[in-house]
């Protein structure tokens, strides 16, 4: 695939071989926690109780409700000086909690809708990066991550809250055709970018799957979020890092210290096109993918 964007300055892991391959593909699987660590974090979220819900999480929450910036807390505290042997100079901006209830396998609930996640850092000077690391097995039948490898270099288009438009959206089905599913045992993580087409089908294994989410950032990006009027006009908006923590993430933010109008027209036809023959041909080309540690 031709490169569509630039290689940001600033690297993400210290581990160059690492860090080419999050630029290839736009995840790469490492180890995070160990078996004892696994079995004392699941036990201290069930204590939470449990839910019936088929898919939930703690990132998208009411400033209100201090339940979710405890976790962030607890989870930030936990894992930074991992976050600090693993990433340069990188700060966990956001600290939650992803779970997928078990469903009757005759039935589709719980599934994560293919998407990037929404823009958090400005993507020319660094990448956002998600760590997701799940606290149980996580096989073909129980929920598992399904990425699009290269796709987080396909469009710099924005990606926010409120309704803006999602730019690959026209592209749906031959993203589908390249999703990978990521098997994952407890304890290792996918860190992937932010930009990464991915989704999740439902858990049809026996229990839930509760996953450990902290989205980074280098500690001198850009923090940026986007959001759409009900008008359609898109707005960036520089935040700080309580943004992610302190505000409810679906409205724009109330406090911020910058805010500029961008453009977010759907892609051009010949655009959309010369996209799609990127994902084909990679998928077409690419022998398997070992984006592994
Ligand atoms: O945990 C999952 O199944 C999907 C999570 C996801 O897509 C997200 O957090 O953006």
């Amino acid at each position: 695939m031709e490169p569509d964007q630039v290689r940001p300055p600033l690297t993400s892991f210290r581990d160059r071989h690492l860090d080419d391959q999050l630029w290839d593909h736009g995840f790469v699987i490492v180890d995070l926690m160990d078996a004892d660590e696994v079995v004392e974090l699941r036990d201290r979220w069930a204590a939470g109780g449990a839910s019936t819900e088929p898919f939930r999480t703690t990132a998208l929450h009411h400033p209100a409700d201090p339940g979710p910036r405890a976790w962030h807390e607890h989870l930030r505290q936990r894992f930074q000086p991992r976050i600090d042997a693993l990433l340069v100079d990188h700060e966990i901006r956001h600290g939650f909690f992803m779970e997928k209830a078990p469903v009757d396998p005759r039935v589709d609930h719980g599934t994560v809708p293919l998407h990037q996640d929404w823009t958090f850092v400005d993507e020319t000077g660094s990448r956002g990066l998600i760590i997701w690391c799940p606290l149980v097995d996580v096989g073909a039948d129980a929920g598992p991550l399904q990425v699009v490898p290269g796709s987080h270099r396909l469009t710099d288009a924005p990606r926010g809250a409120g309704g803006v438009p999602w730019a690959l959206a026209p592209l749906d089905e031959v993203l589908r055709s390249a999703l990978v599913t990521l098997e994952v045992p407890a304890g290792r993580a996918v860190v992937y970018d932010g930009a990464l087409v991915h989704a999740s089908p439902p858990n049809h294994a026996a229990v839930p799957r509760p996953v450990v989410g902290l989205g980074t950032t280098h500690r001198s990006a850009r923090l940026v979020t986007f959001h759409a009027e009900p008008d359609g006009r898109v707005r960036c908006f520089d935040v700080d890092a309580d943004h992610f923590i302190e505000t409810d993430l679906e409205h724009a933010p109330t406090r911020h210290h910058g805010v500029v109008e961008v453009d977010a027209a759907p892609l051009a036809p010949a655009e959309l096109h010369r996209i799609e023959q990127q994902v084909r041909s990679r998928t077409s080309h690419s022998g398997p993918i070992r984006p592994t540690a």
